[in-house]
């Protein structure tokens, strides 16, 4: 995790509490603080982006605008750096409104990921008729003319979008992109390296956020196959596009963590979820957690800013409403954000007293697995093999489960008392969040 103000702040404070208390040793963990107001700005505490897809021709309207210059430091232009977009007719490439996109953003110090070069979809009338070795070689000069054009400006292609198919073949789409041959994908990333060596370059697809399902097998593995051949590949963009039919899964942060483990960054790159209220902030909260779970996890990018700008308008599954007002889920993406650890597990502070005797006791809290009603916590005692540990919790938190430990409660069943059960000296607990995604405050005690 960067050093940030508010890293510096929780050093102070964790230090000042650890100084005023005399005669135990004391650890605590990070407290979750801070209070950026805008999402970029609480994204920015962990090191990663906020973005938003943008589309050109609402960059006029003074609502849509001044949430997009407040909120975001990532966008992705909706519709106008597509391949129908930038080649209308072959070899005649039309960059004017993904420039207006990219110059915007870029005044006002926001990055750009590029969307996308290579896709079944949208493709130009003139190219959706090819096939064979001219369609291969118009996809490469496509790739390499687009890249080419805006290299230095963008910080992440999406290189290939959509090539899986959906449904439990685990297997390509057909196209015709696919049926030129199975190395299309990699032919794309190859050309666009040589195009624009210093962006990342990444796979998008949609449905592959549960890790069971056999679409995010089989991207899984091209891209485990992609890195031990040494295809230029650098990061995963998860869609994320949900409904009820297709809900945020809750293994989502082990699909992400799965992947990052490949060697790639990972990132959320269309996230929209249809509802309202409570359940759709839930449901957002959920996602956040699952990225901030994940160290290579470096951004989320929403897909547009109000829901009247949605693709799906209907679904209103964005986090401004059609006035531009934050909306429920706005409010939960932004805590979570501000709680957010940085995808590492929190360090922590101890302190030995002098002269103590029996011992010191060190308590060291790591985040453990995030679901969207519950999190995993654990906590590694060392300095003594007899220790008491207190965990305290937030209202309306609850401690559901524990391990390795003999556990109690107070009567508020918010401060919880573990002690060894002979399992060594590292315990967890489930902790029911309704809500609160805070950390719990640890301390322990040698006796
Ligand atoms: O939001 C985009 C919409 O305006 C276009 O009509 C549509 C055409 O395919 O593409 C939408 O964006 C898609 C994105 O490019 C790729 N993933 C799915 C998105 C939603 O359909």
């Amino acid at each position: 995790m960067p050093l940030t103000a508010k890293s510096v702040s929780r050093i102070t404070l964790v230090s000042a509490l650890v100084a005023s208390v005399a005669g135990a040793a004391v650890l605590l963990a990070a407290p979750a603080s801070g209070a950026a107001s805008t999402l970029a700005a609480a994204a920015q505490q962990s090191g990663r982006y906020f973005g938003t897809a943008v589309a050109a021709n609402k960059l006029g309207d003074s609502t849509y605008t001044g949430i997009l210059n407040r909120e975001f430091d990532m966008v992705t232009a909706e519709n106008e750096m597509k391949m129908d977009a930038t080649e209308p007719n072959q070899g005649q490439f039309s960059f004017g409104n993904g420039d207006r996109i990219v110059n915007q953003a870029r005044g006002q110090g926001k990055r750009v990921r590029g969307h996308a070069l290579a896709w079944h979809s949208q493709q130009p009338g003139w190219m959706q008729n090819m096939g064979g070795s001219s369609l291969r070689s118009a996809m490469l000069n496509h790739v390499t003319q687009v890249a080419s054009y805006y290299k230095g400006k963008i910080y992440a292609w999406d290189v290939v979008n959509e090539a899986f198919a959906d449904g439990s073949s685990g297997g390509r789409r057909d196209s015709n992109l696919q049926r030129t041959g199975n190395d299309w994908i990699e032919a794309a990333f190859r050309a666009a390296r040589s195009a624009d060596p210093n962006a990342k370059l990444c796979y998008n697809d949609y449905n592959t956020d549960n890790w069971s399902h056999a679409k995010t097998q089989g991207v899984y593995n091209m891209v485990r196959d992609f890195k031990s051949r040494g295809v230029p590949i650098d990061c995963v963009g998860f869609q994320a596009h949900f409904n009820s039919g297709n809900p945020v899964p809750s293994n989502y942060h082990t699909t992400l963590g799965n992947f990052a483990a490949l060697g790639v960054d990972v990132q959320i790159t269309e996230l929209d979820i249809e509802g309202s209220g409570s359940s759709q902030a839930q449901q957002y909260q959920g996602v956040v957690q699952a990225c901030l779970s994940v160290a290579r996890c470096t951004g989320i990018t929403v897909w547009g800013i109000r829901d009247s700008d949605s693709w799906r308008a209907s679904g209103t599954p964005l986090l401004f409403d059609g006035s531009g007002n934050k909306k429920a889920a706005y409010t939960s993406v932004l805590n979570v954000l501000n709680s957010g650890t940085g995808g590492t597990n929190p360090t922590t502070t101890t302190t030995t007293t002098p002269g103590q005797n029996p011992g010191n006791c060190t308590a060291t809290y790591s985040e453990g697995e995030k679901w969207n009603d519950r999190f995993n916590g654990n906590v590694t005692v060392s300095g003594t093999d007899n220790w008491t540990v207190t965990v305290t919790v937030s209202s309306p938190q609850k401690v559901i489960a524990t391990w390795n430990t003999s556990a109690s409660w107070d009567s508020s069943g918010n401060v919880m008392t573990a002690r060894p059960n002979g399992n060594g000296n590292t315990f967890g607990f489930t902790i029911q969040h309704n809500g609160n995604w805070s950390w719990p405050t640890v301390s322990c005690q040698a006796s």
